[in-house]
């Protein structure tokens, strides 16, 4: 998988909704069709990979994750969840094993938001949690919007079945790389994850004046560069925490016209703020719109909260049956929470949900360096059959 959008350094651009994706899916289409399961798509181009069980009636178990990538991304965030549950419908077929419920294997669309924002629309729009309209007027750096994308992502396969947006669903897991240092200062091959961190994302236009640099007295500039840069400053100054528990970002941070003799007449710059407790989310995030527009000095300011998501704790029973599956294998383990965002955070709201973490070397992610090691990943993926296997069962 990682040949599709393979970069040079070894890592993938694959980017949500792009070419490179689709030929991906379309690798995945033909796996399944050799091991005999049905493909089928929604209008948000979740894409479902189903091995049929005994009874057809039921809810299906599913398991999965997302295929796409950051730009610099890694080989193993994301694809590695969806790629072990094709193992686990695989090895069931290898192994003659009829499962009670049927098991589908999912790749979310869009779950990074690095191309779109915000991040989790499939899981989000299969929960009923982010309405797909206007998620899809998000526009990227080369002014293609989403909707364009999606619609020509469905239109290239035609042979795929079509389903509606959500449908009930028994249980879902998710296996992932961590993405931290955890389990490998742990020195243990398997996370049992409780629940995902709260998130809150947004977008922040500052408009001043373009003007020559040569000529310009300061006191006449609109500098949305100097303005720009004060708000980060101010906000760093409001999310500094002793603790280290605060996640405050600014990953995106855009100048123009990017001219060495113009003073910048706009910037753009993305915020990702992200804690474990509700309450400090919502008093350090419910500030930030007052702090930017306290340093807009005399630049004008639009700023949009395009994603929130609250902290979630996993339901009991399925973070049980990934402890059953963990314990008889024998594996040893960690139990922790999710620092990074997942689409297991959406399904959760709608079937009980948990996650399985694997190390992931120096807890680097989001890096074309991200590695992890075949042990770990097959644990993790054995680990994923087990429960379920258990879960399909109930
Ligand atoms: O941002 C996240 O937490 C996820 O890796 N997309
Ligand atoms: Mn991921
Ligand atoms: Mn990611």
């Amino acid at each position: 998988m990682a040949r599709f959008g393979g970069l040079p350094r070894g890592g993938v651009n694959r980017q949500a909704l792009s070419a490179e994706e689709g030929r991906a899916r379309r690798q995945l289409a033909a796996w399944a069709a050799e091991q005999g399961f049905t493909v089928a798509t929604d209008a948000v181009a979740n894409l479902f990979i189903r091995r049929e069980g005994s009874d057809p009636t039921l809810p299906p178990v599913l398991a999965g994750s997302h295929i796409d990538s950051q730009p610099t991304g890694g080989r193993f965030d994301g694809v590695y969840g969806v790629l072990a549950a094709f193992e686990v419908l695989q090895a069931l077929n290898e192994a003659g094993v009829v499962t009670r419920r049927a098991v589908e294997a999912v790749a979310w669309t869009n779950e990074e938001g690095s191309r779109f924002q915000p991040g989790c629309l499939g899981s989000g729009a299969f929960a009923g949690r982010i309405p797909p309209g206007p998620a899809l007027e998000a526009v990227d750096r080369d002014g293609i919007r989403a909707a364009d994308a999606l619609e020509a992502m469905l239109a290239a396969e035609p042979d795929f079945a079509r389903r509606p947006i959500g449908f009930p669903v028994h249980a879902y897991l998710e296996a992932h790389i961590e993405q931290g240092p955890l389990l490998e200062q742990a020195g243990v091959p398997i996370g049992v994850v409780t629940g995902v961190q709260g998130s809150r994302w947004f977008a922040i236009e500052v408009t001043g004046e373009e003007a020559h640099a040569g000529t310009t007295p300061v006191r006449l500039r609109k500098d949305a560069l100097v303005s720009a840069v004060a708000m980060v400053e101010a906000l760093r100054q409001i999310m500094v925490d002793p603790e280290d528990l605060v996640r405050f970002t600014v990953g995106r941070f855009e100048v123009h016209p990017g001219a060495p003799n113009t003073v910048p007449g706009r910037v753009f710059f993305t915020i990702d703020f992200r804690h474990p407790d509700g309450h400090t989310l919502k008093r350090l995030g419910d500030q930030v719109e007052a702090v930017v527009r306290a340093h807009a000095g005399s630049c004008a300011v639009r700023i949009e909260e395009t994603f929130t998501s609250q902290p979630c704790v996993f339901d009991a029973g399925a973070v049980a049956a990934v402890r059953d599956a963990v314990a008889g294998l024998g594996l040893p383990s960690l139990t922790l929470a999710s620092g990074a965002n997942h689409d297991a955070r959406f399904l959760a709201e709608v079937c009980p949900a948990a996650m399985i973490f694997v190390p992931c070397e120096r807890g680097i992610s989001h890096n074309e360096a991200e590695n992890a090691a075949p042990g770990d990943l097959a644990a993790g993926a054995r680990v994923l059959a087990e429960a379920v296997v258990a879960l399909a069962n109930s």
